[in-house]
């Protein structure tokens, strides 16, 4: 039986891959933090399959992972665990070169030195960009990373296509922009947005709280995304590839369709932190809480993914509208069921 091993199987990505390698009846093998619930939300369905173990422990102890690839000797690894809420990442610089970059570190030793046909996958990401302004971003253009996150997940691209120049290791970088969907998680800005005007539209929650609306974003369907990377990993070369949708949206503009598709028209007033969104009675819905504003920003995301079109017949098949409906209608079924609940408690 294939074995495919998932570092942070309980994220959107990593929960995404498992329930993908388990239809197609491989073992699948995750890694992610000890969580106290032991409750893991996004696997509950893939728990329920035997092909799948699910292991503890932390990728920056490199002995843990050495015992990892020796158990398992999978013989595809992708490494989606990572600290990846880009503002914490500046409270915690040390601890995300450690996960981020030394994690990584970790997995191409073991490779080198004793699993040299397992096949390894990096989540690179679009943040590697940092400040930039034009678009047709893809994995030539300048990197300026503006982040601790940014800045250890470009060490971490760098030493995969250094191990796969050096020692000739199966080692593919997939840099993702924006991916999104029902199991985003909720601090991020689109589910966060999708979330809060489902429950507002039902009385759940007055107000979303946002930081900067300005910044632009290329926002694709995660689920496609993983085809993407599973298309990578099918490839007979490792590579560096770019995965993203080439159109671009402001924040802003996914607030007004999130609200619009529950049938709110947004007005804006004021300027900068007195900013606010009303519906049609003149009710602020949405506001700005500069504890949101982050130490430096990546304005201007906007990809090409010309080669992996090219190369791995890949394309995005849901754009912004549809992107912004999927999240909204997920977070609305949920809130429904969260209203139901308190109905049931007030009468009770
Ligand atoms: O949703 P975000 O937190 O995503 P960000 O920073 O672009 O990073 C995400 O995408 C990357 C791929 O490019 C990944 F590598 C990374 O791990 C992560 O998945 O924020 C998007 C934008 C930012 O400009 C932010 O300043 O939304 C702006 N924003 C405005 N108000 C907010 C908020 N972001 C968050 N998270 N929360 C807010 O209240």
């Amino acid at each position: 039986m294939k074995a495919v091993m998932i570092t942070g199987i309980n994220g959107q990505d990593g929960s995404i891959l498992a329930d993908k390698y388990l239809k197609k009846g491989w073992k699948v093998v995750g890694i992610d933090r000890w969580s106290p619930t032991g409750i893991y939300t996004n696997l509950i369905e893939a728990s329920k399959n035997s092909n799948l173990i699910l292991e503890t422990g932390d990728i920056s102890q490199e002995e843990y992972v050495r015992r990892m690839v020796r158990k398992y000797m999978p013989d595809i690894i992708y490494n989606m665990a990572a600290i990846s809420l880009v503002p914490e990442s500046f409270k915690i610089p040390r601890m995300v070169l450690d996960v981020n970059t030394g994690g990584v570190l970790n997995f191409l030793e073991c490779i080198r030195e004793f699993s040299p046909k397992t096949k390894f996958y990096q989540a690179s990401t679009s943040e590697q960009i940092g400040k930039s302004e034009v678009g047709n971003q893809n994995t030539d253009s300048k990197m300026s990373p503006n982040s601790p996150y940014a800045i250890s997940k470009l060490a971490s691209y760098f030493f995969v296509k250094s191990y796969r120049e050096a020692f000739g290791i199966f080692g593919t970088n997939g840099m993702l922009w924006n991916h999104e969907g029902p199991r985003r998680g909720l601090n991020f800005v689109t589910r966060k947005i999708s979330r809060a005007a489902a429950r507002i539209s039902l009385g759940l929650q007055n107000v979303l709280e946002l930081g900067f609306l300005d910044t632009y974003r290329d926002w694709g369907l995660a689920d496609e995304y993983c085809d993407a990377m599973i298309l990578m990993m099918e490839s007979d070369k490792p590579d560096d590839y770019a995965v993203n949708t080439g159109e671009t949206h402001s924040i802003r503009e996914f607030v007004n369709s999130a609200f619009n598709e529950l049938g709110t028209t947004l007005t804006w007033e004021g300027i900068g932190v007195n900013e606010v969104g009303k519906d049609e009675h003149g009710i602020v819905k949405v506001k700005i809480n500069p504890e949101y504003y982050r130490p430096v920003e990546v304005p201007y995301l906007k990809g090409d993914h010309s080669k992996i079109e090219k190369q791995l017949g890949w394309t995005p098949q849901t754009k912004f509208e549809d992107l912004v409906k999927i999240m909204v209608s997920n977070d609305l079924t949920l809130a429904k069921e969260e209203k139901l609940l308190q109905n049931n408690k007030e009468e009770i």
